[in-house]
């Protein structure tokens, strides 16, 4: 039986992907062999209807959604590196729609919306935990905009509150919640939809969608330059060869300026790397998401156990992705402010991703000056939580191209013409 037939026997072009039964993963497991690849490998055409550079969730999504809602299967996924290695890979996987504007608070709910029901639709478990998220107030200005993010959030239908510091206990009976803490905490906004999600999962989940549909993701394939001419895109100089096509998109983190400089659009973008660490894995008594915008500390608890921190991004551009003992030695510190009883606990392991910051903290989608050359990018810090929205909006633009209301607001023109959306209010972390 060839590694690409499956259960149901079907096959390549027709390929669907596995679910598998509770004997059929013992079995599997046990034997350690027949696994069926989860995407498959290719030759690297010359031509494709859509090219989409960056195999991250983004262009996962897109090329995923191109597929399952509008039946556009000759498209190709270009990765540098390997899947879900860049920014997907190396973020603290927090899902959450609790935004300051009411543009970002409908576009991140879509996404929770798509989290919701993805492990259904990708027939993969991405382990989605939607346990609660807390934003936790130090002072009169952080209650005053949580205030404010709540009333938002509640006009765009989403479930978000102000609650005191006895509801908070109750919550997260760990947290430090007395007079007497060096940061009291006033209040917190509550936004139980929020969550963490097993984010390679949903890497893996989507390219297995995008592959079953047809769509060809490549590794380990780098674009080296973008074809234009009379103002309209024909296709990307790769290590692997050229390849044509009518509509090439930029989904990609931390090199999002330099992939649309090859096109000749420049972006407002400066990158900055944002760090973040795991513990050693203790048993479960975390159950919300708990961030401190004044702190500039965010945790929660994996289902393994392990502790997730993250905090500030870096002071300084850059496109360094390596740790540094600066930075766990100040996260260390203001996690033991909120819990203090963490004080034995051991850093397994820690990361850099790379964030790409807008001057308005808000994403840019859309259509650019070159004709069939769109772009999905600009994410900040909150780029994973957007990967189904975005992939769904960007893949509606494609195949319709119409701009779906939705991304409206996020056009690379707001910059010259001054329609800002300020977002900066709604970051877990300071900048
Ligand atoms: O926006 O929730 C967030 C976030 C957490 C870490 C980085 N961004």
């Amino acid at each position: 039986m060839s590694i690409f037939t499956n259960r149901d026997g079907s096959r390549d072009g027709h390929h669907k992907p596995a679910g598998y039964s509770a004997f059929d993963l013992f079995r599997r497991g046990l034997l350690g062999t027949q696994w069926p690849r989860a995407w498959r490998s290719h030759d690297l055409k010359p031509s494709y209807d859509v090219v989409i550079v960056g195999g991250g969730v983004h262009g996962l999504a897109t090329a995923y959604y191109l597929a399952a809602n509008h039946g556009i299967t000759d498209v190709a996924v270009l990765e540098k590196g390997y899947i879900g290695g860049g920014a997907s890979g190396r973020n603290t996987a927090i899902i959450r729609s609790n935004y300051l504007t009411p543009e970002g608070t409908r576009f991140y709910d879509r996404s929770v919306k798509l989290y919701e029901t993805l492990a259904a639709d990708l027939n993969f478990n991405v382990m989605f935990s939607q346990r609660g998220h807390l934003t936790l107030a130090h002072s009169d200005s952080a209650l005053r905009t949580s205030r404010w993010r709540a009333e938002v959030n509640k006009l765009q239908g989403v479930d978000s509150e102000v609650i005191g510091p006895e509801e908070i206990k109750k919550l997260v009976p760990y947290l430090d919640t007395s007079e007497h803490a060096r940061y009291p905490i006033l209040g917190a906004l509550y936004h139980p939809p929020g969550g963490i999600i097993r984010h390679d999962a949903v890497v893996w989940g989507y390219a297995r969608g995008a592959d079953a549909h047809g769509a060809h993701i490549h590794q380990n394939t780098e674009v080296l330059g973008i074809e234009v001419a009379n103002g309209r895109v024909r296709g990307v100089r790769t290590n692997r060869g050229d390849v044509a096509a009518p509509v090439v998109v930029n989904c990609t983190a931390g090199w999002s300026s330099l992939i649309s400089e090859m096109a000749g659009v420049k972006l407002p973008i400066t990158t900055f790397p944002l760090q973040a660490a795991v513990t050693e894995p203790v048993r479960p008594f975390l159950e919300a998401v708990i961030v401190s915008g004044t702190l500039h500390v965010y945790v929660s608890q994996t289902d393994r156990g392990e502790l997730v921190f993250g905090a500030s991004v870096d002071p300084f551009p850059s496109y360094s992705m390596r740790g540094s003992l600066e930075f766990t030695e100040g996260l260390a510190g203001h996690v033991l402010e909120l819990m203090p009883s963490l004080a034995k606990l051991r850093v397994l392991r820690q990361w850099a991703g790379l964030c790409d910051m807008t001057p308005d903290f808000a994403p840019i989608m859309g259509i650019t000056p070159v004709e069939g050359f769109y772009v999905d990018v600009g994410w900040g810090t909150y780029g994973f939580k957007a990967g189904p929205v975005s992939g769904e909006t960007m893949a509606q633009l494609i195949a319709t191209g119409k701009t779906p209301p939705l991304i409206a607001a996020f056009d690379l023109a707001r910059f010259a013409e001054g329609r800002l959306v300020g977002e900066k209010g709604a970051a877990s972390v300071g900048h």
